[in-house]
């Protein structure tokens, strides 16, 4: 999401990077910018006009400090705005005194209600160290009541369903009883969507509503259909008080449109955003970390956050140690390279990374890639794979043949790795490496200052930087 954004947001940046001072004319240039990337990016017109306002305001009527970049000022102060338009801090959920907690689900139909609610109910008892119960209201189709049994089976979450006979607002009534009296603390009321915001969508889910008395009334929206999304949570919150939007798909949506604007727009915050199909793509919404993201700023804490989850904290100390002592081997290699699989897609991870994100929008960075490598390291013996000097031609040419690929790309490996141990050693010899040719992606943006050089490693030549090397076709 915001590739877009982030991409035009960065000319605007450039506008400002080596000016001696912020003024007048020269905030107007980068206010400019700021716009036309918000149209392009598919904000509300009216949303992106006061946004332009009010950062032009901020800038203003800040007192310039004469020893910090005005790019720098710029984007501080642009950070601060977006995070406001993104709704200042995250919104939790409420607390229900007593228990359980109800929350309601409603949206259009396809965006995403069934399966936010599993994701939900998964990210509560992870997260939350809660014990949801779902209940399948959605009587307009068999397949939905199906489709949620089968996502709460999965995820050994029990689901409530009567078929499809019952009325959907007494069946939520006789959910809810269930559940307290099988003493779960959060209820999640799936129900059913319909094409538009029409009368007897309205009408159903405003039954369930007074029936139920929900502590929370949570939106669904597909943030791919951008404005479209924005004015139906508009129709929505009109004729249900809404307590906050969950914005799903955002993974196909580079624009972020409907991000930007829901809150301008609708009064309501977005508590969640939905990044992928499966259960555990479910992040929850927080504007100040989403405003770096956007600004390039990366989600290193994001990041972290995920690593603890998956990473094992021993063996990645272990491999680091012997990096540093210059005795990582491909055995190691393989060993962390599925640690950071772990993490997620390729391109996901590092596209939380700072600066990284938009510089590596074209970049061809697939997980075949690294089953090909993992290939050859697995048709390599114990011996090659402990001692990567031996990896000679002929043992190259047999790795080559055993994983189905060229002798070529066992070359490539080998320099790699080869490359990869003398960058480790130079770390652990305490000098910051100077970066390969090129650089790493995203270092070499403007304005951020001359990258950091060490004493320590220079690179074998014809290193082509990492760009390059992720680029590399099969
Ligand atoms: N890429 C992506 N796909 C999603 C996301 N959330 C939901 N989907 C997909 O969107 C489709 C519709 O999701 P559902 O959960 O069935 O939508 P719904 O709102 O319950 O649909 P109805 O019950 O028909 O109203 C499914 O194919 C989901 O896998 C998301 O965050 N990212
Ligand atoms: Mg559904």
């Amino acid at each position: 999401m915001f590739d877009s954004l982030a991409g035009a947001l960065g000319r605007a940046y450039q506008a400002l990077v080596g000016k001696k001072t912020l003024t007048e004319a020269n905030i107007e240039e980068g206010i400019r910018a700021v716009r036309q990337a918000l149209l392009e990016a598919d904000v509300h017109f009216q949303v992106a006009k006061d946004f332009v306002k009010d950062v032009k305001a901020r800038a203003l009527g800040q007192n310039v400090i004469q020893s910090v970049d005005p790019g720098h000022q710029f984007v501080k102060l642009f950070h601060d705005a977006l995070t406001d338009l993104l709704g200042g801090a995250v919104t939790e959920l409420p607390v229900a005194d007593p228990p359980p907690l109800v929350l309601l689900m409603a949206g259009l139909q396809g965006s995403g209600k069934t399966t936010t609610c599993a994701k939900l109910a998964l990210w509560l008892k992870r997260k939350k160290k809660k014990n949801p119960f779902l209940v399948a209201a959605d009587l307009q189709r068999p397949a939905a009541v199906e489709q949620l049994c089968t996502l709460g089976k999965q995820l050994q979450i029990p689901v409530y369903q009567e078929g499809t006979g019952a009325r959907p607002p007494e069946l939520c009534a006789r959910g809810i009883a269930e559940a307290r009296r099988l003493r779960h603390d959060v209820v999640i009321l799936d129900t059913a969507g319909r094409l538009h915001v029409d009368d007897a969508l309205m009408r159903e889910v405003q039954e369930v509503h007074a029936r139920c008395k929900p502590h929370a009334t949570l939106l669904v929206c597909d943030s791919m259909l951008g404005q479209d999304a924005v004015n139906s949570a508009k129709a929505f919150h009109e004729r249900l008080p809404l307590y906050g939007v969950v914005l799903t798909k955002v993974d196909g949506d580079a624009r972020g449109g409907a991000a930007l604007s829901v809150k301008a727009v609708t009064g309501r915050p977005i508590l969640f955003v939905g990044t992928g199909e499966k259960p555990d793509d479910l992040e929850e919404f927080d504007p100040p970390r989403m405003a770096g993201r956007i600004l390039g700023m990366g989600d290193v804490v994001g990041l972290v956050e995920k690593a603890q989850e998956v990473i094992d904290q021993k063996e990645a100390e272990r491999a680091a140690e012997k990096m540093r002592r210059g005795q990582f081997t491909f055995d190691d290699f393989l060993k962390s390279m599925n640690m950071i699989r772990k993490l997620g897609p390729l391109k996901k991870v590092l596209g939380m990374l700072p600066g990284v994100g938009a510089a590596l929008k074209d970049i061809d960075l697939d997980d075949a890639r690294f089953q090909r490598v993992e290939a050859m390291i697995l048709s390599m013996t114990p011996f090659e794979r402990r001692n990567p000097d031996s990896v000679d031609i002929q043992r190259r040419r047999r790795i080559a043949a055993g994983s189905g690929n060229e002798v070529q790309a066992v070359h490539d490996l080998v320099k790699q790795f080869k490359m990869m141990q003398k960058l480790m050693q130079s770390f652990g010899k305490g000098g910051l490496p100077s970066l390969p040719e090129g650089g790493l992606p995203g270092a070499g943006k403007p304005g951020r200052g001359p990258q950091p050089r060490g004493p320590g490693g220079v690179l074998p030549p014809g290193g082509g930087g990492l760009r390059d090397f992720l680029n590399r076709r099969r």
